[in-house]
């Protein structure tokens, strides 16, 4: 991404990216993939509960929750192939698709009036505006899960865009976790400079703008550029109503207001991707001034931890992943961040060895790549890495402890890996490549012939007696 060298963007002529998040409700209302709950599900742990039911299987609707009018969704995007329709491409064409978009981002085009703005709130109760749901047992309350927080530096205008956790903590007080990236880096600079930040909290978009949210792009580059190029035309942005921040025109619900400056409160706990709480601690606090939305808005939440959340976190970084491995060992052909791994921790990565040692080599870049990467296995090409059935074949089969693993000590890792020690980690790497010089039956997977092929339709007699298939 911070490559300049940017190929011209093919055109999306030929693929059908989803742009607006109702379009995209309708591709899974017509495809079976969006359950729509009875009336008046609780916001208290029965709203997760069942979206958590049907995670990975189908997107759910719930109207009226708690008999509150604004319906909430959740579960947009519960599988890869679901983003990739959402792109208009192929599985295999995911990666390059999203990697393609952040290097020829698309600007925004400024509208006067929008959707987003048809009704405004200016006495702010959150609680009462919004339906805002309780998800795990141990959460301190009602959080905000899927709102693309957007704040502009305060030395250039440029934007950012990124999702952060938001805890109910007042009718117009919102608690926020800020881990060491761009919006912080922006809050320091306001902070320095004697003021707050000015922030827009966006709930209610379509999934490749939630997506784009999640790149790991430089500072001063604005993630809604990226949304654009994903979409193939410039995303409409307008202008808040109460700061210079520009958002999405067709969001369902806009929250306006600002990190405040020399003020931090407790926050959490709140049940974190890798499947614990995180600890309460002092965070900062975001004050909500005005609320704009739809006439019939729709909020979204996305699950801790769900796969929503584990896909939208792990694609962006995929293609970063690969983009900057490729650029040093070009026999990488795919890397592949694994659920069970929490989409965060546990990299599979499809190598065309040229090289003896090479295995090793990859797995010391993979660490390199994004310090929350703890275990490497690089597997030959023959070994499909989305299939963690497939990888384990490979470490039984093609690995050796005392000459294939890598281990390093004490090295940066995830402060929310509870095994850490504060962020320090140890990282493994298994090179279960096969040595250049094997001899070719020694590593040759069995095959039948024919197998990729067999029709079951033609060649299976379906409800067939098999005492009279006999005779
Ligand atoms: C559902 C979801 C929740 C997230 N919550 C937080 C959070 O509470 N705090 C945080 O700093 N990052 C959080 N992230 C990660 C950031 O949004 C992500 O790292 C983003 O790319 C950072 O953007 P930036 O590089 O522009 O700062 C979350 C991501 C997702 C998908
Ligand atoms: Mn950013």
């Amino acid at each position: 991404m911070n490559e300049r060298v940017a190929p011209a963007l093919s055109s999306t002529a030929d693929r059908k990216p989803v742009t607006d998040l109702r379009q995209w409700l309708d591709v899974l209302a017509g495809s079976d993939r969006l359950a729509v709950a009875h009336p008046g599900v609780s916001l208290r742990f029965q709203l997760a509960a069942i979206a958590k039911t049907l995670d990975g299987r189908k997107a759910t609707l719930f109207p009226r929750p708690d008999g509150h009018p604004v319906p909430v969704i959740s579960g947009l995007t519960s599988d890869r192939g679901w983003m990739a329709e959402a792109m208009g491409v192929g599985n295999d064409c995911l990666l390059s698709t999203f990697q393609e978009a952040a290097l020829n981002p698309l600007p925004w085009r400024e509208v006067a009036s929008a959707p987003v703005h048809e009704v405004v709130h200016r006495d702010v109760d959150l609680a009462r505006l919004l339906p805002i749901p309780v998800h795990n047992e141990l959460d301190s309350g009602p959080y905000i899960t899927a709102g693309l927080l957007i704040s502009r530096n305060p030395r250039t205008g440029a934007q950012n865009v990124t999702i952060h956790r938001l805890q109910l903590s007042g009718p117009n007080r919102l608690g926020v976790l800020l881990l060491p990236r761009h919006t912080l880096r922006f809050f320091q600079m306001a902070e320095e400079a004697g003021g707050d930040l000015p922030v827009a909290i966006v709930i209610g978009v379509d999934p490749l703008t939630l997506l784009a949210s999640q790149a790991i792009a430089p500072l001063d580059f604005d993630e809604l550029t990226i949304a654009g190029a994903l979409h193939g035309r410039p995303l409409d942005v307008v202008k808040c109503l109460t700061n210079d921040i520009r958002v999405p025109a067709h969001a369902e619900i806009v929250l306006e207001g600002r990190i405040l400056a020399r003020v931090r409160e407790m926050e959490g706990p709140f049940g974190e991707f890798p499947q614990y709480y995180s600890e309460p601690a002092e965070q900062h606090v975001i004050e909500i001034g005005a609320v704009a939305h739809r006439k019939n808005p729709i909020f979204h939440t996305i699950l801790g931890g769900g796969i929503e959340h584990l896909l939208l976190g792990g694609i962006p970084r995929e293609a970063t992943i690969m983009a900057h491995l490729k650029r040093s060992f070009p026999g990488v052909r795919d890397v592949h961040l694994s659920r069970g791994g929490t989409c965060r921790y546990h990299l599979n990565v499809q190598l065309d060895k040229r090289h003896e040692g090479e295995g090793k080599n990859v797995i010391m870049g993979a660490f390199g790549a994004h310090y929350d990467i703890k275990h490497v296995v690089v597997v030959d090409a023959d070994v499909d890495i989305h299939d963690q059935t497939q990888v384990e074949w490979a470490i039984a089969t093609r690995f050796q402890a005392d000459r294939d693993l890598v281990v390093v000590s004490e090295a940066q890792g995830s402060r929310l890996d509870p095994s850490s020690r504060n962020g320090v980690s140890a990282k493994m790497g298994f090179d279960t490549t096969v040595p250049l010089s094997s001899p070719p039956l020694k590593y040759k997977r069995i095959r039948v012939p024919g197998e990729e092929e067999v029709d079951l339709t033609k060649v299976i007699d379906e409800g067939a007696d098999w005492r009279k298939a006999m005779e």
